[in-house]
Formats: C-alpha cells, sequence, structure tokens
C-alpha cells in the first residue's frame, strides 16, 4: 500500500474496530479514570446520514477522541428518535407499518455511522419506538400526572391541517407547523399538557449554570420564556358582578388609559357583549379564529375590534372607558384583556386612531404628541395628568401606584411569563400511547405500573390515514379495556406523546440501557451525569432543549437525578450548504455523503469539513476540496511510513529545530482544540506535517529521533478527525494498540522559549537602534516598538512622514 487508498485503509481498519469495540465506556468500578460524557443530538432515522450529520458528527467526534487521548473515560453513544410523522406518513403510501421503514433506515445509519469511524459506544444502542425504550416515557407520564405536571384541559389550540394533528407553541414557526409549512390554525379541543410553566422561572434561573453555551441559544430560551414584571389591576365592568384582572407591565400609565380590550376569542367577550352588538361581535370572532398568533400580534396588521356595547371604571380615576374586542389581545396570555394606554404603547395608538379613542398623554418625555403624530413613546419620562404620580419617574411611579393598589385591594405586583404550557397530545399513530384509562365513574385513571408498556396495536396502510381523530381510535379491541380501579367498562386514551418527550430524557437512558427497574439506573445516572458536552443544531433552541431542561428539573425534584441542568457545555454546528445554499430537492443541489466518501474517502470528507471553519459557521461545500485534504493525507501517512528509527528511542538527542517545532505545535493545538477552533489546530497539524517531511528530505533525515516524535504527535492529533489514516500510521510506525488511545501529548515547557530575531530601525537610511522582537511580530506592533524607543525619537522632530516597516526585519524611518 505504498499509495494513498482510503478504500482500502477502511476496509482493513473497520473490520478491526468492528472486533475490538475500541469505544466501549468502562463501567469498572475500579477504573481510576475520570469519566466524561460527549453526546450528539440522536438523528431521526430519514434516510440515509447526509452532510449535515457528517459534520455535526464529526465535530462531536473530535471531543469524543480528544478526550480519549486525554486518558478520561469517555461515553459517546449513539441511538435513534425512531418515532415521528415521515415513518407514518411512508406507510400510508407504501401500504405497509411505519416500523418496517423506520429499523430499515435506521440500518443503514447505523451502517454508515460505522464506516464513517464514530468513536461510539455501540453497546448502548437504543431507539425510542422499542416498547421497552417508551414504557418508560409511559412510566414518567403517569409520575407527572401524579405529580400534577401532566393535566387535561380543554382550550384552543393549534392544529396542522395537513398533518391532522395538533402542535405546541414551540412547533409553530411564524405562524407555520414547523414540520410541514403549512399554516397553522386554531381548533377548540381537549389535550394533555405538560405544566413546563412551573418551571418558568427556575428555567430562567439555572440559566446562570449555563456557561459553556452560547449568548445566543441562551437569548432565544430567554425570550422564549418571556418574563415580565408588572402588576394585575382590578376594573370593574357595569353590569358585572366580578371585576376583570388586566395584566400590564406599565401600572405608571394608569391614568392614561382611556380604554378597554378583551380578545376577541375570550370566555369574557363573549359573556358582556350586549344584545345589540352581538351580531357584530360574532361575525368578527369567526375571523379572527382564522389568525395564527404571530398575524394577530403583527404591529404593522391594519387594527380591527368591535365595541362590546359595555363601559369598565378606570380604579384609579372612576372614569368610564368602553370595553372592546380585538385580536390583538390574546386570550391566553396574561388574563385575555388589558387596559389600553394609546399614548404609550403603539398598537393601543394605532387602534385609538382607527376607531376615534381619545388619547392621553400621562408621560412627559420631551416627544411630541402621540395623538398628533401617530407615534406612541414608550420611553422614560416624568408623570403628569397622574394625581398623585405627578412628577415621579417610570420606576417611581410603577413602584407608588402599586402601593396604592394594593392599599385598596384592587391590584397587586405580578410577573409574567411568555411560556405556555407544553402541548403533549398527538392525534397520530406512530408515538407512545398516553397511558391513560377514561373510565365514566372514576375518570382519568393512569395504567398502573406492572402493566406498562402500553404497547401499540398493529395498525399499517390506510388505517394510519390522518382523519382528525386518532388512529387508535379505529382499534376497537385495542381501545375498550377494563378500569384498573372499578373493573367497568373504560376506554383508552387514543393520543400519543410528542416525540419531544422521547428526546427530553434519552441521555439519561445510555447510562443504563438495558435498565428494567425504572427508566434509568439512578446510581449510574450519578456517576455519568451530566453530559459534558453535547452538539446538535440551534434549530433545538427553544424545543427539545428547553424540553430537555425541565424534565430534568422534574426528575431533580423526584429525587432520581442529583444535577438541575443536563447539559454542561453546547455546541451548534453549522450548516452545510452548496453554492452559498441550502441544499434542497427544488434546487438540486444536493451533495451526497455517500458519493463524497466513495470518491475521497472519509478521512478526506472528515477533515474537510473540520478545516472549512469554525464550527459554528456555515461550510459551502462548493468552496471546498476534498481532494486537497486527500493529498495533505497522503503527505502525512508517507511521512508516519517513512520514520526508520525505532519506537521507543530517547528523543533527547534529536534535531533541537524540528523538537521545538514540535511543542510548540502541541502547545497550540491543545489550546485551539480546547477552544473550540478546531479549523486553524487543523492547519498547524498540516504545517507539522511539512516541517517532519522537509526534516526527512534535507535536515537531519529520517532516523534522527525528532522526525519520529513529530510523526507520533501527528498521528495522534490526526486521529481527531482521521482515524483511518491515523491508525494506518500508528502502526507503520510500530506501535501497537488503538492510535485513539495512544495518549495526548504534553508540551515540553523548555521547548516553547520563542526564539527572537533583531529588527534594524532605520532613521533616514542611517542604523539608530536594533530591537529585539518575535519572528511573528505583526506590522502594526513591530512599527509602535520602534516609533516608541528613545533612540530613534532622538532623531525625530514631529511626526514621521513615512514609516516603512518590514516585519520582523526591518524599519525604516522618513522623517
Ligand atoms: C398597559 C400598557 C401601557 C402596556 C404602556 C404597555 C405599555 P409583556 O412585556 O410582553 O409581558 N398585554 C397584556 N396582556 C396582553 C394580551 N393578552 N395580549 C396582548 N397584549 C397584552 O407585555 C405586557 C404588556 O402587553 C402589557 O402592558 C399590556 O399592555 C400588553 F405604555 O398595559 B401594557
Ligand atoms: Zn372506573
Amino acid at each position: 500500500m505504498s499509495e494513498y487508498d482510503p478504500q482500502a485503509l477502511q476496509a482493513k481498519w473497520l473490520q478491526r474496530w468492528e472486533e475490538q469495540e475500541p469505544y466501549r465506556a468502562s463501567e469498572d468500578p475500579a477504573d481510576p479514570r475520570e469519566r466524561r460524557y460527549m453526546l450528539d443530538m440522536f438523528p431521526y432515522p430519514s434516510g440515509d446520514l447526509h452532510m449535515g450529520h457528517a459534520e455535526a458528527f464529526g465535530l462531536g467526534d473530535v471531543v469524543a477522541r480528544y478526550w480519549m487521548q486525554q486518558g478520561y473515560n469517555v461515553m459517546h453513544p449513539i441511538g435513534w428518535d425512531s418515532f415521528g410523522l415521515p415513518a407514518e406518513n411512508a406507510a400510508i403510501k407504501r401500504n405497509a407499518h411505519p416500523a418496517e421503514w423506520t429499523y430499515a433506515n435506521i440500518d443503514t445509519q447505523a451502517h454508515s455511522f460505522k464506516r464513517y469511524a464514530l468513536s461510539f459506544d455501540w453497546s448502548r444502542r437504543l431507539h425510542t419506538s422499542d416498547p421497552d425504550y417508551y414504557r418508560w416515557n409511559q412510566w414518567l407520564f403517569v409520575r407527572f400526572f401524579e405529580r400534577g405536571l401532566a393535566y387535561r384541559k380543554g382550550g384552543l389550540v393549534n392544529w396542522c391541517p395537513n398533518d391532522q394533528t395538533v402542535l405546541a407553541n414551540e412547533q409553530v414557526v411564524a405562524g407555520k407547523c414547523e414540520r410541514c409549512g403549512a399554516d397553522v390554525i386554531r381548533r377548540e379541543l381537549t389535550q394533555w399538557y405538560f405544566k413546563i410553566t412551573d418551571y418558568a422561572q427556575r428555567l430562567l434561573d439555572d440559566m446562570e449554570q449555563l456557561h459553556g453555551w452560547p449568548e445566543r441559544l441562551l437569548t432565544m430560551q430567554r425570550n422564549w420564556i418571556g418574563r415580565s414584571e408588572g402588576a394585575d389591576v382590578l376594573f370593574e365592568i357595569e353590569g358585572r358582578e366580578e371585576p376583570v384582572q388586566v395584566y400590564t407591565t406599565r401600572p405608571d400609565t394608569l391614568f392614561g388609559a382611556t380604554f378597554f380590550v378583551v380578545a376577541a376569542d375570550a370566555a369574557l367577550a363573549e359573556e358582556i357583549v350586549t344584545d345589540e352588538q352581538r351580531p357584530a361581535f360574532e361575525a368578527y370572532r369567526a375571523e379572527v379564529a382564522r389568525l395564527s398568533d404571530i398575524e394577530r400580534l403583527a404591529t404593522d396588521k391594519e387594527k380591527t375590534g368591535v365595541f362590546l356595547g359595555r363601559y369598565a371604571i378606570n380604579p384609579v380615576n372612576g372614569e368610564r372607558i368602553p370595553v372592546w374586542a380585538a385580536d390583538y389581545v390574546l386570550s391566553d396570555y396574561g388574563h385575555g384583556a388589558i387596559m389600553a394606554v394609546p399614548a404609550h404603547d403603539q398598537r393601543d395608538l394605532d387602534f385609538a386612531r382607527k376607531f376615534d379613542l381619545p388619547v392621553r398623554v400621562v408621560v412627559h418625555t420631551g416627544l411630541a404628541d402621540p395623538g398628533e403624530t401617530g407615534v406612541a413613546t414608550p420611553g422614560e419620562g416624568t408623570l403628569v395628568n397622574s394625581g398623585p404620580l405627578d412628577g415621579l419617574s417610570k420606576a417611581e411611579g410603577i413602584s407608588r401606584i402599586i402601593e396604592l393598589l394594593e392599599k385598596e385591594g384592587r391590584g397587586t405586583g405580578a410577573v409574567n411569563y411568555r411560556l405556555r404550557d407544553w402541548l403533549l397530545s398527538r392525534q397520530r399513530y406512530w408515538g407512545t400511547p398516553i397511558p391513560i384509562i377514561h373510565c365514566p365513574d372514576c375518570g382519568e385513571v393512569p395504567v398502573p405500573d406492572d402493566q406498562l408498556p402500553v404497547t401499540l396495536p398493529d395498525l399499517r396502510g390506510e388505517a394510519l390515514a390522518p382523519k382528525g381523530v386518532a388512529p387508535l381510535a379505529s382499534a376497537a379491541e385495542w381501545v375498550n379495556v377494563a378500569c384498573p380501579k372499578c373493573g367497568g367498562q373504560a376506554q383508552r386514551d387514543t393520543d400519543t406523546m410528542d416525540t419531544f418527550v422521547d428526546s427530553s430524557w434519552y441521555f439519561l437512558r445510555y447510562c443504563s440501557p438495558g435498565h428494567t427497574d425504572g427508566p434509568f439506573d439512578v446510581e449510574q445516572v450519578r456517576k455519568w451525569g451530566p453530559v459534558d458536552q453535547y452538539v446538535g443544531g440551534i434549530e433545538h433552541a427553544v424545543l427539545h432543549l428547553l424540553y430537555s431542561r425541565f424534565f430534568t428539573k422534574v426528575l431533580h425534584d423526584m429525587g432520581m437525578v442529583n444535577f438541575t441542568e443536563p447539559f454542561r457545555r453546547m455546541l451548534n454546528q453549522g450548516q452545510v450548504i452548496n453554492g452559498g445554499k441550502a441544499m434542497s430537492k427544488s434546487l438540486g443541489n444536493g451533495v451526497d455523503l455517500g458519493q463524497q466518501i466513495d470518491a475521497y474517502g472519509v478521512d478526506a470528507v472528515r477533515l474537510t469539513m473540520v478545516f472549512a471553519g469554525p464550527p459554528e459557521d456555515d461550510i459551502d461545500w462548493a468552496d471546498l476540496s476534498p481532494l486537497a485534504s486527500q493529498k495533505f493525507l497522503a503527505r502525512a501517512l508517507r511521512v508516519m511510513s517513512e520514520v526508520t528509527s525505532e519506537p521507543g528511542t530517547p528523543v533527547e538527542g534529536g534535531d533541537a529545530e524540528l523538537r521545538k517545532v514540535v511543542h510548540r505545535t502541541i502547545d497550540e493545538v491543545t489550546k485551539l482544540i480546547d477552544s473550540y477552533r478546531f479549523n486553524v489546530a487543523v492547519a498547524r497539524m498540516m504545517e507539522l506535517t511539512s516541517a517532519a517531511r522537509k526534516a526527512i528530505d534535507s535536515g537531519p533525515g529520517p532516523a534522527d529521533p525528532a522526525v519520529r516524535e513529530a510523526a507520533e504527535t501527528l498521528a495522534v492529533m490526526l486521529s481527531l478527525v482521521a482515524p483511518y489514516t491515523a491508525e494506518e500510521g500508528w502502526e507503520r510506525l510500530g506501535r501497537t494498540g488503538p492510535v485513539a488511545f495512544a495518549g495526548w501529548p504534553v508540551a515540553d515547557p523548555a521547548l516553547l522559549v520563542q526564539e527572537s530575531v533583531t529588527c534594524v530601525v532605520q532613521v533616514a537610511g542611517k542604523v539608530r537602534d536594533r530591537l529585539e522582537v518575535s519572528p511573528d511580530i505583526s506590522e502594526e506592533d513591530l512599527r509602535a516598538l520602534a516609533l516608541a524607543s528613545e533612540r530613534v525619537s532622538a532623531y525625530l522632530t514631529g511626526m514621521p512622514r513615512k514609516v516603512i516597516v518590514r516585519a520582523p526585519k526591518l524599519v525604516n524611518i522618513v522623517p
């Protein structure tokens, strides 16, 4: 094998790794190594692996292999998120069972993962669609139910008319179904929810622990949770017994509330509308039902609404203000009703101008009158027209008015969150059945633990077609059961769980995948958890990454895990694009991973991905050259093959210059990998290869021990990105055992001492000073250094006319 033949290398080493299973994490309690847990977001089995997988898993593998080299006991597991709609849609089309498609794709992906040489511990493999996995979804659901964290309620929900199922708020992106892109509509349905809102404050507070998360991700979560502070204020409504609450972040503007708005779809609107206004109101409400929240809240949307024929009383000045229904107030936010302050809130102002309602300035901001300009003034200022609040600032006004309201029992300080409870019922088949039995006498009865799992009945093809009711409802024998409590005739819940339930705790299952006494072995999780490094896409920012944080906190409260945050460090890889655009069927710019591997080899593809740029950035495959990567790997392997000294030869007598290069490389690459700058680390490996090549050809030659040191360092470093080439090189260097565990080299500080060069500084062509500088000093630094020299300034009267810098050896100053 003199030529570089990637396919031959793959065939040879893949077989040995299959036999040796070198990447199995050790369970031996006597193993003294510190544990590390490296996790990739597990894949959905939709066909074979693609370029995006290759990039994300390639990056995760750099981290896992780096830790293995550093001597940690590393767990790097893999599994499949194998419930979900695509399998079901494929099954309908082919008149088959979703499991057929699912498990065939899993086999294909598993095969490709192995070929791609990822350092997985295959013994921990799991599939969420296996009954011995989803059994524990059900078990956890029952625990949540017992704690009041899973409950059923009726209300308007997001409905995808194409997928014929409800969606969680997190799955509605800009008013469209996250999965299929159809416009989401609202439907009135009774559904199961997880009470994630109970954890809103902790989800915010615990972000303090997430130093290792990208700021962008934390910001997205913070905004999604959407905490605000303000007050709940009680308004009397004429002709209604009970006062109505509104939530406001600006109670200081209460004197400027000139009208009152109820969400058109709130029960209150329906209740208080007068007979005279009812027909207009009902027509309007029907119109609003067709809009998504995003559309309703859009600030540039023309304001619409209808007068309800009633008046509310402003609690601070007794003023009668008209009550309207409108779509820009949401029924499930705050209390579904607002006090409108048009002078200081743009949407209220737009509404006031449209319907000719009064605008009263109560905060003097120095800006022009909103009633005239149409531009609200939401900023800071001095309160005016506000009785006891006059002259106060916004902050003073807020605390003063809350005090007054509380004293009179007309309001309280309040905190509000944008976060809604997690809607988890789905009207589809290929998911975890909700383990509840509905009994006419006992109500919602959980399936007893010893009767779990509730497995899916065997439905296939047409039986799965979306009809707006759950397919499980058609399996009469499965549905009709005895009530576990009273034994009477009862029925199973026919919805399945959102598949995000499956992924909310899978990382715990990996710690003890065969566990049969619970979802996971608490002791094992204590040893391995939390995840030290998680790698996956930013698209999960407010979905999976929020849900798993919630699950972890609940499990913590149940005493099952000893940490409150599941993922210590988080890396969001960029996307692989082609020709500046995301790969897509319609653009025809897809790149097939299998073809790339056939053409250039696994190592060249992996190296190309890692070398392309910082891990978080998108990489454009059209700009990259896997062929150049392949040539580099061939060069590296040649260097490793040409070393003639024996393994273990003492390195002390080796070439001093090359040794300095080796140790500087070790020092830099270690720091670069620690800070995720993998691409620059690869560049350093390339430089090391060139230095070794030069030493062999025109330096001390292939027998010099420093050449061996360089080649062995190269093999170990390359094992992070090019496992086949590294393993082969390691063997040719006469070493035995997997290169993955050779041990990360340590830089010798004595060899890191920076040499310096002498820089000559001339003024008007005469040498006036000599400076000792680093060989890689920048032009700016050198220029500044030269001009700061006292010997130089003695010959200058003012700013020099010109400074010519030739780093690192010459500075020429023209006075
Ligand atoms: C009066 C007011 C005056 C307001 C002012 C703002 C500025 P965040 O920060 O997002 O929590 N609001 C309350 N409930 C609402 C609902 N169900 N639908 C739409 N809007 C609602 O926003 C709180 C503010 O949003 C509240 O404060 C209320 O308008 C509005 F100069 O009350 B404000
Ligand atoms: Zn019963």
